[in-house]
């Protein structure tokens, strides 16, 4: 088993914004990829979305102390640095709906904002790297990646997901830096074998702007228990998927909205204690 030091620091959700936004900003890619976008593009998604917003004040007559307090709250968010959550949370889910209603292989969901590239390498078979001392009980996860012809596929798996407290490394101090977080790669077979700690239900952070919206308009923050991973093979679309486990009270009403059935797993329990999962990924061949 793989093991990592463990720092001693209180892991706190307010930090967490701050670090998705800085991650976000180090990577310049986001606007090089719309740099060239045709004005008539642009014209029509900003007065769309501006329409939107002239709708909702017509028909609900919006004061001016709403309007700054509107203002007030915008404001914040960036001081939060909450917009990768405001918008991983709220609007992320329909982006990746209409970018992959296309695909026949697996479905997928949504990234969120606590993705990290290159997470140490742990094989085709191998333990994510966790404390000695991780809370939660073991999860033992074997699958196959396939394309859609069913040809098994040399690939990898990217996992990730929280400790049993609900915090993600390196977004909450704290926590050693690649704790759970592992890149599990296959030989031609596609097969993998990972073992993992079962995550807890995940409350989004309270203390910022996105949790004063959640009081303030009495919603909760909860989303289920989950685990992310990004699936990928040479020549093949890749895969941003999470999977659920049955049973959970917000499988149905996800704050972030990115429960399908199709991401349910179905654990059974191990003799020797914790879970064992059977859970395979369909990799769709990329369009030429
Ligand atoms: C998460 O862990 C997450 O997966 C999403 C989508 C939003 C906030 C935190
Ligand atoms: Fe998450």
């Amino acid at each position: 088993m793989t093991t990592v030091e463990h720092p001693t620091e209180t892991a706190s959700a307010a930090a967490s914004g701050a670090s998705a936004t800085e991650r976000f900003q180090a990577d310049k890619s986001p606007f090089a990829a719309v740099k060239d976008t045709a004005p008539e593009r642009v014209n029509t998604l900003a007065r769309e979305v501006l329409a939107a917003v002239h709708k909702t004040v017509r028909d609900h007559n919006v004061t001016y102390d709403e309007y700054n307090a509107l203002k007030a709250w915008l404001i914040q968010v960036g001081q939060d640095g909450e917009w990768p959550l405001f918008l991983d949370v709220w609007v992320e889910h329909v982006v990746e709906e209409v970018n992959t209603s296309h695909r026949e292989g697996n479905k997928g969901t949504i990234e969120g904002p606590y993705y990290v590239p290159d997470a140490p390498e742990q094989g085709a078979q191998g333990t994510i790297p966790m404390r000695d001392n991780e809370s939660g009980d073991a999860l033992v996860w074997d699958g196959v990646i396939t394309s859609t012809d069913g040809t098994p596929l040399q690939g990898k798996v990217e996992l990730w997901h929280a400790d049993a407290d609900g915090f993600y490394a390196q977004f909450a101090p704290g926590i050693p830096e690649w704790n759970l977080r592992g890149t599990f790669s296959t030989g031609a077979d596609g097969k993998f074998q990972i073992t993992t700690i079962r995550p807890a239900p995940y409350q989004i952070p309270t203390d910022g702007s996105c949790g004063k919206l959640i009081s303030a308009a009495g919603w909760h923050p909860w989303r289920p228990a989950h685990l992310h991973v990004k699936v990928s093979a040479p020549g093949h679309e890749l895969l941003t998927a999470q999977l659920y486990f049955p049973g959970d009270e917000h499988n149905d009403d996800d704050v972030a909205d990115a429960v399908k059935p199709e991401l349910i797993l179905d654990p059974q329990a191990r003799a020797e204690g914790g879970y064992a999962i059977q859970y395979n990924f369909v990799l769709d061949p990329e369009q030429s």
